[in-house]
């Protein structure tokens, strides 16, 4: 097997991928070797152009609802140039097809399982009913299909599906299983950000090859630390470059990754100009030099290449980075454009919520249980595992409540945790006891608890009744307890 994909290797001229698939038994990426991969990687970068996922066409419409139909299969993909990759796609693609929507205009999506094992899927972001809000329980098995249904009320934002079954969504991610979800909204639709070609989604995942092409997923120490890789895919496209003209681009930012937390900046120490958070646009542009994007959580940042001379390059570096992963992509301006629209210094309305409107706090504590020994190890949520049947906080609907979110120290097994809340969107109030961090002052799904933070988050419980999830969104975390039950009352 791998003496026929080297000779395949070998006709397609790409004798740098042979050396490095071929090293024996090493596989690359893998946190078992310290995230080091073969320094031949650094010769993929940036050899691909980016690729967009297709928008997907719903099979019919009515007059309120799109209605869509995707099948989950498997398929191989070519990450990397002349090495075929297996997968689990939405529509056997990585990532899945974007579902676009519009605010008020509902949508229907049935999805079919013809993969080997159990799947579920979230739109995380949503305002979602409990039947259609992926209830890890609430399984698709293979051969079967289920419909969601999102009524998309919520004001326009950059969503994304993915999988959330029961104990294998860390897995069942890894393999391909999400897919960007956009509502527009008609808010945005005079404020002249750019749009069609020029509004590009970028969806940030590692991964780790095994010698064979195909994945290799460690979940880490204990199988419960994070599954990592050493190979940087943007849109399924290994360190790819995006060809761009003398204007504004939009850029819709999602970190996909299973574990790992990226911290964007351009290469040329220009800042990012951030428009938008995971619940829509902030109340007006702000100037970042880079934004830390940690697992699940989204940004919207517009770059203006104008000025730049044809040929220059702006490499989009994840600051912090190890090794390979110190950068994502590249940007190469190729063309001359136009651009008469200014970023409007007003982009949408904020209210804060009031913390004197909050009935109570709860404190929420993310931490580890050894009860049984050092093996295996359970993440925990106020010291107990996930358990579907309980629920840890009934909340009234209607009412507001502010979260406070510890990360509790635990020697050296002390790791981020991006805290989840399904249905709701938040605002911080309070990282640390100081107010929020300039890249998170807008409407939040997603919180980074770095190692011994505190977070105060503040929301209203309306939308649905019934039963809902927070938990941690380092996906091995999650599988291995880091989950709490919610319900609505
Ligand atoms: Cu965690």
């Amino acid at each position: 097997m791998k003496s026929t994909r080297r000779e395949l290797l070998k006709v397609g001229g790409r004798t740098i991928l042979a050396a490095a698939i071929g090293r024996s038994g090493l596989e690359f990426g893998s946190e078992f070797e310290g995230e080091k991969g073969p320094k031949d990687l650094a010769k993929l970068k940036f050899s691909q152009p980016l690729r967009v996922p297709p928008i997907l066409s719903p099979v019919r419409s009515d007059a309120t609802t799109d209605y869509y139909e995707i099948t989950q299969k498997e398929a191989d993909v070519e990450f990397m140039p002349g090495i075929r990759t297996r997968i689990w796609g939405y529509e056997g693609m990585f990532p899945g097809p974007t579902i676009k929507t519009r605010r008020g205009r509902a949508a229907v999506v049935r999805q079919t399982n013809r993969l080997p094992g159990d799947t579920v899927v979230h739109l995380h972001g949503g305002v979602t009913e409990p039947a259609s809000d992926g209830f890890p329980t609430d399984m698709i098995m293979p051969g079967e299909s289920r419909s969601y249904v999102y009524p998309n009320q919520a004001r326009g934002a950059t969503l994304w599906y993915h999988d959330h079954a029961m104990d294998h969504t860390a897995h069942n991610l890894y393999m391909g299983l999400a897919g960007l979800y956009i509502i527009e909204d008609e808010s945005e639709a005079g404020l002249g950000l750019p749009s069609g070609e020029y509004d590009v989604p970028l969806i940030l995942q590692d991964r780790s090859f095994g010698q064979d092409g195909n994945f290799s997923y460690h979940a880490g120490r204990a199988g419960r630390i994070g599954a990592r890789g050493a190979v940087m895919l943007v849109n399924g496209v290994s360190w790819p470059r995006f060809e761009v003209a003398t204007r504004k681009y939009r850029f819709r930012i999602l970190n996909g990754s299973n574990a790992t937390a990226f911290e964007i900046a351009l290469g040329n120490g220009r800042p990012l100009t951030q428009i938008a958070t995971e619940g829509g646009l902030l109340t007006r542009p702000t100037e970042c030099p880079s934004i830390p994007l940690a697992m699940a959580e989204r940004t919207e940042v517009i770059v203006d290449f104008s000025g730049y001379p044809l040929g220059t390059q702006i490499v989009l570096n994840n600051v912090g980075g190890e090794g390979p992963k110190s950068e994502i992509m590249r940007f190469d301006v190729t063309r001359e454009e136009r651009d008469e629209n200014t970023i409007p210094e007003k982009l949408s309305d904020w209210e804060p919520l009031d913390p004197k409107l909050a009935v109570r706090t709860r404190e929420i504590e993310f931490g580890i249980s050894m009860e049984f020994n050092i093996h295996p190890l359970i993440w925990t949520i106020n010291g107990k595992k996930f358990n579907p049947n309980a629920s840890l906080a009934n909340v009234e609907y209607g009412q507001v409540e502010i979260w406070h979110l510890k990360n509790r120290k635990f020697g050296s097994l002390e790791k981020l945790h991006p805290v989840h809340v399904h249905l709701v969107n938040f605002q911080i109030l309070e990282r640390n006891g100081e107010p929020p961090k300039p890249w998170e002052r807008g409407w939040k799904d997603t919180v980074s608890l770095g190692k011994g933070e505190e977070v105060k988050i503040i929301m209203k419980f309306d939308g649905h009744r019934g039963r809902y999830l927070m938990h941690c969104h380092n996906l091995e975390h999650e599988d291995h307890n880091m989950m709490a039950r919610f319900d609505v009352v």
